[in-house]
Order: C-alpha cells, then sequence, then structure tokens
C-alpha cells in the first residue's frame, strides 16, 4: 500500500494537472504568406492570452484578413505611429457582418485607427488594406467611403470580397498593428481531454485516499 505521504503528493499533483495548463503571456504574431480576404481564407490567429501586435505586408489592390478573439467591451487596432502608406482597416463579427471602419485616423495622418466600444465577447474578423480597396457583399460597399471618423456599415450583408472603389491602384507596404482588447483564438486541443483525464485520475486517488484511510480505521 502507498504511504500516506506519497498519496497526498499526488493528490496535489492531479490537483495542479487539472488547473489551466498554459500561462497567459501577450503575443505578437507576423502574417504567414499572404492572409486573404474572405471568411474562408482568412489567416487565423490562435494563442492564448493577449494578442499585441500583427505585422504583415499588402500589394496593391490586395486586401489581409485576420480572425482573431475579442474579449468583450473595448478593442481598438491602430497603424501609428510607425504606418509607411495609406492604410484602412475594417472590423467583422463571426459572420462577416460589418461593425465599424476607419480610414484615416485624423486629418495630420493617413495611418488608420479604428475604436470600438461594447462589443460582446467572441470570434470577430479584422482586415486592413490600402487605400481605396474596400470591403464588399451582394449588397454592394459594406462601408461609407468617408475618410475620417469612425464609420458603421451601410448594409447588414456579409462580407464576400473587397473592391477598388477609385480607378487608382490601392496603397501598398509593410504594417504593424498595435491591439488593445484582443485574444488569441483559443485552440481545441488537447486541454480539455488532458483535464478530463486528469480528473480521473484525481477521483481514482481520492478514492484509494479513502479506502486507506479506511483501512487504517480497522
Ligand atoms: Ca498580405
Ligand atoms: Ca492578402
Ligand atoms: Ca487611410
Ligand atoms: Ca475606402
Amino acid at each position: 500500500m502507498l504511504p500516506h505521504v506519497f498519496l497526498r503528493q499526488l493528490l496535489v499533483l492531479g490537483t495542479m494537472l487539472t488547473a489551466p495548463l498554459l500561462p497567459a503571456y501577450a503575443f505578437s504574431v507576423t502574417e504567414v504568406g499572404d492572409a486573404g480576404e474572405t471568411l474562408t481564407t482568412a489567416q487565423v490567429l490562435s494563442g492564448t492570452g493577449p494578442l499585441e501586435t500583427i505585422s504583415g505586408a499588402l500589394s496593391s489592390n490586395n486586401a489581409d484578413l485576420f480572425q482573431i478573439f475579442i474579449d468583450g467591451g473595448n478593442f481598438s487596432a491602430t497603424t501609428l505611429p510607425n504606418n509607411a502608406f495609406n492604410t484602412q482597416l475594417f472590423l467583422f463579427d463571426a459572420l462577416g457582418r460589418g461593425v465599424v471602419a476607419n480610414d484615416d485616423s485624423s486629418i495630420q495622418t493617413t495611418g488608420s485607427t479604428l475604436n470600438a466600444i461594447g462589443l460582446s465577447s467572441g470570434i470577430y474578423y479584422l482586415a486592413i488594406s490600402g487605400f481605396d480597396y474596400d470591403p464588399t457583399s451582394v449588397n454592394g460597399f459594406i462601408f461609407p467611403n468617408n475618410a475620417r471618423g469612425q464609420r458603421t456599415p451601410q448594409t447588414n450583408s456579409p462580407l464576400t470580397g473587397f473592391g477598388q472603389r477609385t480607378t487608382l491602384e490601392s496603397d501598398s507596404g509593410f504594417y504593424t498593428l498595435t491591439l488593445s482588447g484582443a485574444s488569441g483564438v483559443p485552440v481545441p486541443g488537447p486541454g480539455p481531454a488532458l483535464g478530463l483525464l486528469a480528473l480521473g485520475g484525481l477521483g481514482g486517488l481520492k478514492q484509494l485516499y479513502r479506502n486507506r484511510a479506511r483501512s487504517q480505521q480497522h
């Protein structure tokens, strides 16, 4: 029979195993290849903990769409302070419906700052494009074409792609987005299964410990 002290240590270990397995460190991501511009070709930014920055590149007439997790409440994304070209930012919900958009952060810059308030927690899509490559739906462009301010959608139809709004080629270059209020998209993995395994093991250990205590009473 296992000694008491050893059983106690195993119980502590079992309790630790059922606790969250990974600490939540903030992290940054770099676009892999070229992120698509539809819900099915968006790059999914998986991970644990706050998502701080997204770095990538845009060629002309191209948008990069990222699936992120918004914690709930306020969310912001900005290309400032080091924007290298005329950017635009667009936020969509999990179904691809427009939430908010920004082209120019202020009259002094063509960089973009997107601010959303009162969001529910969940999956969202964040897009960056060069001016003036805008998100489209079956009902036309999703957002109005104002340069400054936080723009709300003019249609509730979901994203189907992007299209050039002027006859010019859209701007291009490298970007770094700085975010607040976002996290990595939770990864479905071995976590719950391992947790259940640990719980099963913990239950077994508790039973063993009870049996041991009972046998000592006799
Ligand atoms: Ca890209
Ligand atoms: Ca792209
Ligand atoms: Ca802009
Ligand atoms: Ca635009």
